[in-house]
């Protein structure tokens, strides 16, 4: 029997918090969804330290979770992406490997999704108060407005780890590295509605941050125009229908 819902887990250098972020999952999921309701996978993005090996040996513990790997480091969206195509469920949902999100966070935002209707193909955790550093949620703040502006995809948090978005939709979207900080837009221009979610946020107690506000702002100016690119280039068939 397959799952209801996939938790796919990016992680990049996490070795303090990912196997505890697996254990937390399990134990609210289960709760949730119950035994064989739900699959926890974690995608090693060729990982420095230990979080590998660590999340392979939790793997005797927590029977739900799989812990996939990637041959060359390549960023949070391919490992995403890694984990959606491995992924058994209909229905996916997104959390960091560092423990900022709340796992019940994540149920909730998958049982909104499993109710809605099939029009809904994202729900989008937006973080009410940010656990970060004053001159990251500035950033963040004037990225997000820009953004936002631009695209018109009326999101304020598109970086936030929690996502619950349809596995079926997710596939359809054109890839490229950063595709996470887009997922508002690119689920819209596939004709699907996004529902955000508010959602809490945890300080950081493990590990570091693995972006900067240069190295942000450098693939924004790439990737805002791309985005805006593909959206100009879009037409709509409307529905398809086949002769009888
Ligand atoms: N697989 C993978 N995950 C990454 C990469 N960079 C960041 N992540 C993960 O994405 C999540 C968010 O990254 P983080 O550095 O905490 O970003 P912040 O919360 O915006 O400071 C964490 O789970 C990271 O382990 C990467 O290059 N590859
Ligand atoms: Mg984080």
């Amino acid at each position: 029997m397959s799952p209801t819902v996939s938790v796919v887990v990016p992680v990049y250098n996490e070795e303090g918090a990912a196997v505890q972020v697996a254990s937390e999952i399990e134990s609210v999921f289960s709760k949730t969804y119950g035994e064989g309701g739900f699959e926890i996978i974690m995608v090693d993005d060729r990982s420095t330290d230990a979080s590998y090996a660590r999340l392979s040996e939790a793997k005797q513990r927590i029977p739900a979770l799989r812990v996939l790997r990637h041959e060359h480091n390549s960023g949070k969206s391919a490992a995403i992406r890694s984990g959606v195509m491995a992924a058994r469920a209909g229905i996916i949902v997104t959390v960091d490997g560092d423990g900022q999100n709340p796992p019940a966070d994540a149920a909730r935002l998958a049982m909104i999704l499993r109710d809605a209707p099939p029009h809904v193909g994202l729900v989008a955790g937006q973080r009410r108060a940010r656990q970060d550093t004053a001159s990251k949620k500035w950033a963040s703040r004037w990225a997000n407005g820009i953004r936002k502006s631009l695209l018109n995809d009326n999101c304020d948090d598109t970086a936030c780890g929690l996502k619950a978005i349809r596995r079926d939709v997710f596939l359809r979207l054109p890839f490229f590295d950063q595709l996470h900080r887009y997922l508002p837009a690119l689920v819209n221009r596939e004709g699907f509605t996004t529902l955000l979610e508010p959602v809490d946020d945890r300080a950081r107690t493990t590990g570091q941050s693995k972006y900067t506000n240069i190295g942000r702002l450098a693939v924004a100016l790439t990737d805002l125009p791309g985005v805006m690119w593909l959206n100009r280039r879009l037409r709509k068939p409307g529905k398809v229908s086949e002769a009888e």
